[in-house]
């Protein structure tokens, strides 16, 4: 396919000119994933796991609550039992009982019951006492994650990009991503399969992947870009028993299915579920029990839904502007909604938002962040405050003693956070000609986090009624029903516009052309 100008100069824009990038971005191809053994410790995780399973250790998958560490798990137990492991077992706590992961009594209770081998999936980069612990049991500890490291690491073998040392040249992978990278790793150590083997025969692992990469919201970009695209190829394909019913039961069409779908409607399920069942739906090929239980799932999930609009009225209701961000302290807002509500929050008001719950004898918050400001980092000097601290740039979370509540609260107003100029989110208006090839901008998805629609531009356009639909110079659009019918149906417009997925147009906005 020729590629236009026009596609070039756009990718410029965006900060990618160099062709070898352009290429990648646009046309990306399996062997454009990194060597999974440039990650620090890669290649010692995968010289343990081959002993353990030669040796039939008996291998625990600890992972996080939410869908990136779900999909992660899930991969990771799949993969070590295709290669030889007879029963790997999964814990993950659920999400009201504990919040950041292992847990000391647990882990002498799995060291009595006989593992010998605990790998963390999503989580575990800030347990030092626990990886501590493991080594006094004697409990071989492999931690993979992509959470920031604040202060000392683990004292075990880690996986986890973010980490200074790591080496890995693409730092933003979700959970999963990282477990793919480990999984890729030990099926070319182990079995001498390459990516592309590995792709045709368990093409699963990337649509896994994919939706870790997704529900966590990392940027679209660079390696990212490479799992979604193919994950979701895969995904389309109906191949995978349980995800092809779950896409039924909500209701989507697989073919057109978009990152957006999935973000805004189609994960949910897997939050309606216990997480350690949310990891045996995803392995389970039972079609029957997989079609009743998601159908069950769902109606929880929109009950789930419906109390989620209720926590956000709330967390509005009790937001108060401190310090340049916004700042909800509430009783009533469910510790399951705590996420969503802090994301709502920062969404309505593009400022870094913080939600504060009690939760036993402690307040739990969660943070998100916007561009540009380093939220970890500004908290950090609020540390001394906290009881527990951790997470991203963008998306971090604490615990305070009910007394350190005021003194958090007068600290941020005494030391309000940093933020960049301008907070308006201006895509790039570009202007082609609206006859360029649409397959060409449509090779820009798969849209989402870091990589949005760009919005296009052009001039002295005729708008004509076609059938039930429009066209803009013979071109059919989508035009939004706002916009219908054109106020000036003979003359001409200007027209911005975006271009979908899946290579059909959508107006955004008309004006007689000047
Ligand atoms: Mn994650």
């Amino acid at each position: 396919m020729k590629i236009s100008n026009e596609l070039l100069r756009y990718l410029s824009l965006k900060g990618i000119t160099d062709p070898h990038e352009q290429r990648r971005f646009l046309l990306p191809q399996l062997t454009d994933h990194y060597d999974p053994f440039r990650m620090n410790e890669m290649d010692k995780a995968v010289e343990e796991l081959r002993r353990a399973v030669k040796e039939h250790h008996k291998i625990l998958v600890w992972g996080h609550a939410d869908l990136d560490g779900i999909a992660s798990a899930a991969m990771l137990k799949f993969a070590l039992e295709d290669l030889g492991t007879e029963e790997v077992g999964v814990r993950i706590p659920s999400r009201e009982v504990e919040w950041f992961g292992l847990i000391p009594d647990e882990l002498r209770e799995f060291k009595a019951s006989g593992v010998n081998l605990v790998v963390t999936v999503d989580v575990g980069i800030t347990n030092v006492a626990e990886a501590a612990l493991a080594r006094e049991l004697g409990l071989d500890l492999i931690i993979t994650d992509h959470h920031e490291l604040m202060g000392k690491a683990p004292d075990a073998v880690v996986i986890n990009p973010k980490l200074r040392e790591s080496g890995y040249p693409w730092r933003q992978l979700a959970g999963a991503g990282v477990v793919l990278k480990l999984v890729c790793a030990l099926y070319q150590r182990m079995v001498g399969m390459s990516v592309e083997e590995l792709w045709r025969l368990r093409p699963h692992y990337w649509t896994f992947a994919a939706l870790g990469t997704i529900s966590d919201r990392c940027p679209l970009l660079d390696e990212n870009r490479l799992i979604v695209r193919a994950g979701l190829d895969h995904l389309r394909s109906g191949a995978w028993p349980s995800l092809e019913i779950w896409l039924k039961e909500m209701g989507f069409e697989a073919e057109r299915l978009t990152v957006f779908d999935l973000y805004s409607r189609a994960i949910s399920v897997f939050y309606a579920a216990d997480p350690e069942e949310a990891v045996r739906i995803l392995l389970s090929k039972d079609r029957r029990r997989l079609g009743v239980r998601y159908a069950e799932l769902k109606e929880s999930a929109i009950e789930w839904q419906r109390g989620k609009q209720w926590m956000i009225e709330e967390a509005e209701r009790s937001a108060r502007h401190i310090g340049g961000m916004v700042i909800s302290v509430s009783e009533d807002i469910g510790q399951a909604y705590l996420g969503t509500t802090t994301h709502a929050l920062r969404e309505r008001y593009n400022r870094p938002a913080i939600v504060l719950v009690p939760k036993g004898k402690l307040w739990h918050a969660e943070c998100r962040g916007i561009e540009d400001v380093d939220l970890l980092e500004y908290l950090s000097q609020f540390e001394s405050i906290f009881v527990t601290f951790g997470g991203h740039r963008k998306a971090c979370g604490f615990t305070l003693e009910p007394t350190g509540l005021d003194e958090f609260l007068s600290a941020v107003e005494a030391n309000p956070i940093k933020l960049p100029p301008s907070q308006d989110k201006e895509e790039i208006v570009f202007e082609p000609d609206i006859e360029t090839d649409l397959k060409n901008w449509s090779l820009l998805a798969p849209f989402g986090e870091g990589n949005y629609p760009p919005r296009l531009l052009a001039q002295g356009v005729r708008i004509e009624e076609a059938g039930e639909g429009y066209r803009a110079n013979g071109i059919p659009v989508y035009l939004p029903f706002a916009l219908r019918p054109p106020p000036q149906p003979e003359g001409k417009f200007d027209m911005e516009y975006t271009v979908k997925a899946d290579g059909t147009i959508r107006v955004l906005r008309l004006e007689p052309a000047g």
